[in-house]
Parts: C-alpha cells; structure tokens; sequence
C-alpha cells in the first residue's frame, strides 16, 4: 500500500496496517482514514484512553453495510441490473445520515470513503447526525424520467427495510437529486405508509426545507469568507474557478457572485467553459437543472466564452481562488503544483476529498488557505438536519430564517477548526482541525456508550 509512512504512534500504526490488509483493494477508503490519521496524531499520544478504548479500530469499521440487487425494466422493455448499497457508518451521536451517489464508478470503496468522511462532517455541524452514505453503480445520464422512476422505485423497494425518520436518512450526492429523492420518497411512503422524514432534499411542498437546495454551495462561500474574513481578506473582487456544474458548483457560483467574486469557469466530466466576463448561472441553471445538457451548450447563450474538451484544463487558469466541486481526487500533486505556479491563494473543497494527500500537501508548503471538504461542504447536510427538524415538528421556516441558520451553522464549523488546530498546537491548519475536532465527539460518545 502507498501509505506506511502515516503516523509514528504504535497504535495509530497498528490499526492502520491492518486496514491495508483487509482492504487493499478500497484504495479511496485508505486515503480517507490516512487523511484523518494524520491530523489525530498528537491527540492520540496525549490522551491514551482513546488505545485503552479501541476506539480507532472501532471507528473504521462501519457498523453495517447493506449490499443488494436492483432489477428494474428500461424503456426497451429490457432487464437491467444493478447494484445498490447503504453503508452505515456510525451512529455514536446520532441516526446514520449521508447521500445516495448514483454514478457508475460507484464502489464499496468510494462509498466507505463518503461514509467515514460523513462521520466527522455530520459532527463538525454540531447537530445529532451519525455518518452513513449509499449509492448505487446506476448511470442516470442517457436515462427516461420513467427509467429513472423505475430505477428509484426498485432501489428504495430494499433500501426501504434498513432506514426509517429516526434510524437512517439518505438524501442526495453525485447523480441523485430533487427529482430522484421525489421517486424515492414516493415508494417509501407506499410501501410503509408512512409520511415520515425518511429522506432529506425532499420537495418543497411533501416535507422539504427551503435553502436545501441551495446549501452545499452556500455553505461553502460562507465558510470560505469566514477563513477569509479572519485574515482581513473577503471573497469580493476575486475571481474563481469552479469545477462541476451540477447542485454544489451551481449555488457555490450563485452565492460566490452575490459576495462579489467573479466566475470565470466551470466543467463537466467533458470539458470545461470559460468566461472572462463571469459565468452567468441562470444560464447554467437552465441547462443543467432543466434541459440536462452537457455544459458546451453554453456557448449557444453566449458565443463569447470558451469551450475546451477535457475537464483537467479547467486547473491552467490563473485566477485568486479555485472551489472544486465535483468529485474525489481532482487535484493531484502535478495538477497542484500548477495550481501553485498561477497564483492561486485560496481552495476551498466542495466536493468530497478532491484533492490527494499529496497534492494538499503541495498546497500546505506553499502557504495557500485551505479549507478541507468536510468542515466546508457540511452546509449540505446541516441543512438536511435543519429539514429533519422542521418535519419533526411539522413546520416549515421560511427561506431568511433556514438561511440564517446555515451561516450561523457554517461560522461555528469554522471556529470548531479553528479550536481543534489550536488544541493540537496547529494553529491554523484546518485539515488538522477538522479531523481533532469532528472525531473528538464521536469518540467521546463511542466511550460513554461502551463497547
Ligand atoms: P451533481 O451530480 O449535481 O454534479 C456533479 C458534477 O460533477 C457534474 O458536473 C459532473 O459532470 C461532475 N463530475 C462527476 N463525476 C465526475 C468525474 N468522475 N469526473 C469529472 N467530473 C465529474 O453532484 P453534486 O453537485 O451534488 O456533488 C458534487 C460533489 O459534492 C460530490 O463530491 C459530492 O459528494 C459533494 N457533495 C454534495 C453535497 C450535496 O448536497 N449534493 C453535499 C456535500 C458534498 P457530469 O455531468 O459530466 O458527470
Ligand atoms: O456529502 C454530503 O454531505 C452529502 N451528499 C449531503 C448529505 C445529506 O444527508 O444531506
């Protein structure tokens, strides 16, 4: 395995060691524990109780994983399989809660990655949420709404016996949103009539929150201006480049622009548009969210932009801040050295774990800002804790008062980061911070519930 220069504690050592045998072939998994590993060092050392109570072999394993077939009938009236997975991670502090990735990379890998990442995120937020995540190796890209209908109805049909309001709630990730959630929540709701929070991101009118929709992104800005704002800097004036176009680069352009900044790129999985007046996201909007169209249409609204073919370009341009927002392992060392020499200053991850080890590192030698993806997209799952609340108590607040919350939710993530870094004489490395501090909690519950 790439890693076994981790850590120097013995203990951290062992169970690390051990996890690369058992799982060497989940290599997303493994870096995302040597992620965490590496900023828990010094805690572990200082406080032996963490060994005494097992509590880092016991985190790693998830509490359980559910592996199932899906069979649905697509528009040829042919038979299609695929496969569908929960993993629930970790319910120290409260139900298992994570999205559901529909992408057909989808493995037990990249989902025990999400999952554990989920853990800590959910506790940085503050709010009673355990780690969990699912997904399946379903493409909806290509896809009927009646196949995508289909699909959800014969996932949720198995996934149905394994969450509940207070057990399990899914929401969305990568491939899964508004629309999904609506035909999962509808089967849901036939087969165990019950109209329940079983999901979060739902509709505005069947039991969903205002600014959910919006929060991934949102969320992002907010604690990007935050770490700004704490060096006398802000996000107005700056110009950024966003990667993805779907539900996390959206909001993260439409809020970034209200702030003040300016963006001047944005991608899909094809290629990349540039636009040096300022991407508009209305036009985004319309055709990502409505027509479903692969982003080089945009040069159809506006033929003064650029189109490239390949995503990884959207990196060689020289702007003051990149947000990557749309999947795992983005950014290697190469992509980060070039990231460095055009001046970048500040990355803020709003996808999940973008950037390698080795590319963060590269970042942390040259003395950019860095905010880790699970202290700065966890306005997407606040949010979804804030909507479990308004179902549970049958009310709905309104856009200002939900939005109110997230900043709210956001300045306290920052400062638990803040506070973290310092308790393990890191000032100021928020890698480090959001690790000490979103594991702090869930291993303090995991002692105080006994094994
Ligand atoms: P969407 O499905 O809405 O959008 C994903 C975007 O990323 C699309 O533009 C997609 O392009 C691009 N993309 C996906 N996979 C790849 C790939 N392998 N290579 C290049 N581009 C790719 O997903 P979200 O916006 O919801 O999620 C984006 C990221 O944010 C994910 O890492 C997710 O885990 C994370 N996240 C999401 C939250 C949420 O609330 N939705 C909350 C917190 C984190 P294409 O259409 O071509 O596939
Ligand atoms: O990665 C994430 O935090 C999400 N996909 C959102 C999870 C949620 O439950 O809202």
């Amino acid at each position: 395995m790439l890693h076994n220069d981790i850590v120097k504690n013995e203990y951290m050592l062992n169970v690390y060691n051990k996890l690369n045998e058992r799982y060497e072939t989940q290599p997303e998994f493994l870096q995302s524990v040597y992620e965490v590993f590496q900023s828990l060092e010094p805690l572990i050392d200082n406080h032996p109780i963490y060994q005494r109570e097992g509590v880092l072999e016991r985190i790693v394993e998830p509490e359980r994983i559910i592996k199932f077939k899906v069979e649905w009938i697509d528009d040829n009236n042919q038979v299609q399989i695929n496969h569908g997975y929960r993993v629930q991670f970790n319910s120290a502090i409260g139900p298992y809660k994570g999205g559901l990735r529909f992408h057909p990379s989808v493995n037990e890998s990249i989902l025990k990655f999400l999952g554990f990442e989920q853990i800590f995120k959910n506790s940085l937020t503050g709010l009673s949420l355990g780690g969990g995540k699912g997904g399946s190796d379903f493409n909806p890209k290509g896809k009927s709404d009646r196949e995508v209908m289909r699909f959800c109805q014969a996932f949720m049909t198995e996934l149905s016996k394994h969450i509940g309001a207070d057990t399990d709630v899914p929401a969305g990730d990568i491939g899964v949103g508004g629309r999904e959630i609506g035909y999962l929540f509808g089967q849901y709701k036939k087969l165990r009539n019950e109209f329940t929070g079983v999901l979060t991101g739902k509709g505005l009118s069947f039991g969903g929150s205002l600014v959910r929709t919006e929060a991934t992104g949102y969320g992002l800005c907010y604690y990007a201006e935050e770490m700004l704002n704490a060096r006398g800097d802000s996000l107005k004036g700056k110009v950024i480049t966003i990667s993805g176009s779907g539900n996390v680069a959206i909001y993260a352009n439409e809020k970034a622009t209200q702030l003040g900044a300016k963006v001047v790129a944005m991608s899909d999985s094809n290629g990349y548009i540039y636009d040096k007046d300022g991407i508009d996201v209305s036009i985004i909007k319309e055709i990502k969210e409505v027509k479903r169209e692969r982003i080089h249409t945009y040069l159809n609204y506006r033929p003064n932009a650029e189109y490239h073919e390949g995503w990884k370009g959207i990196w060689s341009i020289p702007v003051d801040i990149i947000l990557p927002c749309a999947t795992q392992n983005e950014i290697d060392e190469e992509t980060a050295k070039k990231i460095v020499e055009n001046g970048v200053k500040v990355i803020a991850e709003g996808s999940n774990m973008p950037t390698t080890p080795e590319a963060i590192e590269v970042f942390k030698q040259a003395g950019l800002l860095f905010a880790p993806s699970k202290a700065a997209n966890a306005g997407g799952v606040a949010t979804s804790g804030l909507e479990m609340s308004q179902d549970s108590i049958r009310l709905s607040w309104t856009f200002e008062e939900t939005d109110r919350r997230l900043k709210d939710i956001m300045k306290g993530i920052y400062q638990n980061c803040v506070d973290g870094a310092e308790e393990v004489n890191r000032p100021g490395d928020l890698v480090v911070g959001a690790n000490v501090a979103g594991f702090k909690k869930v291993a303090d519950a995991m002692i105080a519930q006994g094994i």
